[in-house]
């Protein structure tokens, strides 16, 4: 309870258990501060606890998405696989609850209606859907990038007589879909990774697909009795590499340029690259992401696999990506996508060239006529960046509301905090690299500045930081240079700008100038007493 009505209940509080609320959380209790986390599901997982659809699985290897911050977890925790499904990172994330205590201090099944900054208590009201009000001094998002669906706005969605579900809503008891005639609509990371599964059981696939793809097989397996081993006696190499590198994995980007490489070279490099498989095909050179040019020779050799793989020509030639350059939109990696094709009850539907006109009882309407369905799964992405924050009404010092301080598009310093709103940390936010990099360890460094930060304001006697209107502007610059530099504002149908979100503003939302250049900063931010924040002493009280 409040000592007074000017001392609020609770240090903190946090929003989401997900792998950034729990870390938070923990960090909290080892500053000795009391916190609270809020948490509208039913337990743990945040992404890992929604994203429960066929095929679930991280596109980072097991050994590395995961906390690095403490050594015993690191040995304790056996991964199965290279990559691990959904279940496991679950499996492993409760673990993490129970192992460190966290439990007694989230509240499940609660969502948070409203977050209100009050400027004479310098502390923040959380009201939730039940009602209850918190106060705290310190307001701390862990709501993560890529959690609020968004599900197409197809008109008749609710005249359809079979079942559908958003990928990112799939219910827990998963959905029987042998025997039945099932459509996608999407095909990004989700929808590839959904795809051969829901055709392994699915009598008939329909597979709506807007904008072609690129994917790197993954080349998943068991994690061998070896190679776990190997990894953990390897941690502080790993981590290392990790802290050191563009995208927080444990692999160096080649200081080679794909333009000076010799064809045959350059062939043998994507080759191998392709048959390792994975995400660090787009570490082969170091200008896929940053000229046209290189770009292309890694797309065309991609481009060529895809007609390697998919036995039908039309087919495959509807498969192949021309309008966005490799890994210029997030690359998925896959477990036979493309070889799905070829399977007789498999089809493929170019919803540019035949347009989704409605859904009607009996399936979709494209422009080509009724494609008949029982089950119809939307793996069509999230609101992404903005939308989990924007969830919920945030309104700062003198009333305003987060939703108008962003309507032009997120602003924001550091991705960490927001000028106009005091108190208030964003984990991961937009202008943070966040959705660039491996979340595990983006979600680490920005726990850990967060923690160091409150530490710091403690010691100082301060209660109540911002980041001040200029430092922003600058960020906000700094994050659209960082971005024009690359080719990934040139993705147009990119959920980076987003732009699949229709009425959403065009703004390149995360920072691309890199994990360990953007660490740099907020450590020298932090050691030049938080530059670019303003830190006010609390007020004496007589
Ligand atoms: O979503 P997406 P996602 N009609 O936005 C299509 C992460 N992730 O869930 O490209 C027809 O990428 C849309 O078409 P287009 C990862 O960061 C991680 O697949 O906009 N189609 C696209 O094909 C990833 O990037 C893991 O033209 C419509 C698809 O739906 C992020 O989540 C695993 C449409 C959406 O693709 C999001 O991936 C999976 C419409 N009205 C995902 N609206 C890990 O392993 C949208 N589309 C950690």
């Amino acid at each position: 309870m409040a000592e007074d009505d000017t001392t609020p209940d609770l240090d903190a509080v946090v929003v989401g258990a997900g792998f950034a609320g729990l870390y938070m959380l923990h960090r909290l209790r080892g500053l000795g501060m009391s916190a609270l986390v809020l948490e509208r599901a039913g337990g743990v997982g945040g992404t890992w606890y929604w994203n429960r659809y066929p095929g679930a699985r991280c596109d980072s290897e097991s050994y590395y998405y995961c906390y690095a911050f403490s050594q015993e977890l690191e040995q304790e925790w056996e991964w199965t696989e290279r990559y691990p499904r959904q279940p496991e990172i679950k499996r492993y994330l409760d673990h993490v609850t129970d192992r460190f205590d966290l439990r007694r201090d989230i509240r499940f099944d609660t969502s948070v209606e409203s977050a209100r900054y009050d400027e004479d208590t310098r502390s923040w009201s959380v009201t939730t859907a039940a009602g209850d009000v918190l106060r705290c001094r310190y307001l701390i998002t862990a709501v993560g990038c890529l959690s609020a669906a968004n599900v197409p706005d197809i008109p008749g969605l609710d005249t359809f007589a079979g079942q559908w579900h958003h990928t990112g809503q799939w219910p827990h008891e998963g959905v029987d879909v042998r025997g039945a005639r099932v459509g996608i609509v999407g095909t990004g990371s989700t929808g590839i990774q959904a795809v051969p599964v829901l055709a392994a059981d699915a009598a008939h696939l329909t597979v709506f697909q807007r904008t072609a793809n690129y994917s790197i097989p993954a080349r998943n397996g068991p994690l061998s009795a070896e190679e776990s081993a190997t990894y953990k006696a390897s941690y502080d190499e790993i981590r290392a590499v990790q802290a050191g590198s563009t995208n927080g994995h444990p692999f160096v980007v080649s200081d080679e340029s794909a333009l000076d490489a010799a064809p045959e070279r350059r062939e043998a490099i994507y080759r191998q690259a392709w048959e390792r498989g994975g995400l660090r095909f787009r570490a082969s050179f170091r200008d896929l992401l940053a000229d046209a040019d290189a770009n292309e020779t890694a797309s065309e050799f991609l481009r060529d696999r895809i007609r390697e793989v998919v036995d039908d020509p039309e087919t495959a030639e509807k498969l192949v990506p021309h309008d966005h350059g490799f890994a210029t939109k997030r690359p998925p990696i896959d477990t036979h996508y493309f070889e799905t094709y070829n399977q007789p009850h498999v089809r493929l539907v170019d919803v540019k060239a035949t347009p989704i006109e409605e859904i009607v009882p009996a399936g979709v309407r494209t422009s080509e006529g009724v494609h008949e369905l029982d089950h119809l799964v939307f793996a069509t992405g999230f609101d992404a960046m903005t939308g989990p924050l924007l969830s919920f009404e945030i309104t700062g010092a003198g009333g305003t509301a987060l939703r108008e301080a962003w309507a032009a598009g997120p602003r924001g310093y550091l991705g960490l905090g927001v000028s106009g709103f005091p108190n208030l940390f964003t984990i991961t936010g937009p202008g943070s690299p966040s959705v660039l990099t491996n979340m595990p360890t983006s979600i680490e460094q920005h726990v850990d500045w967060i923690a160091d930060c409150l530490g710091h304001l403690r010691e100082r006697g301060v209660d109540r930081i911002e980041a001040e209107p200029d430092a922003e502007r600058e960020w906000g610059e700094h994050v659209q240079e960082a971005a024009e530099a690359t080719l990934l504002p040139r993705a147009a149908s990119s959920w980076y700008l987003g732009a699949n979100v229709p009425g959403k503003p065009r703004v390149f939302m995360p920072y691309a100038g890199g994990f360990a250049r953007y660490t740099r900063t907020c450590t020298a931010v932090a050691e030049d007493g938080y530059r670019g924040f303003a830190l006010e002493p609390a007020r004496t009280r007589v």
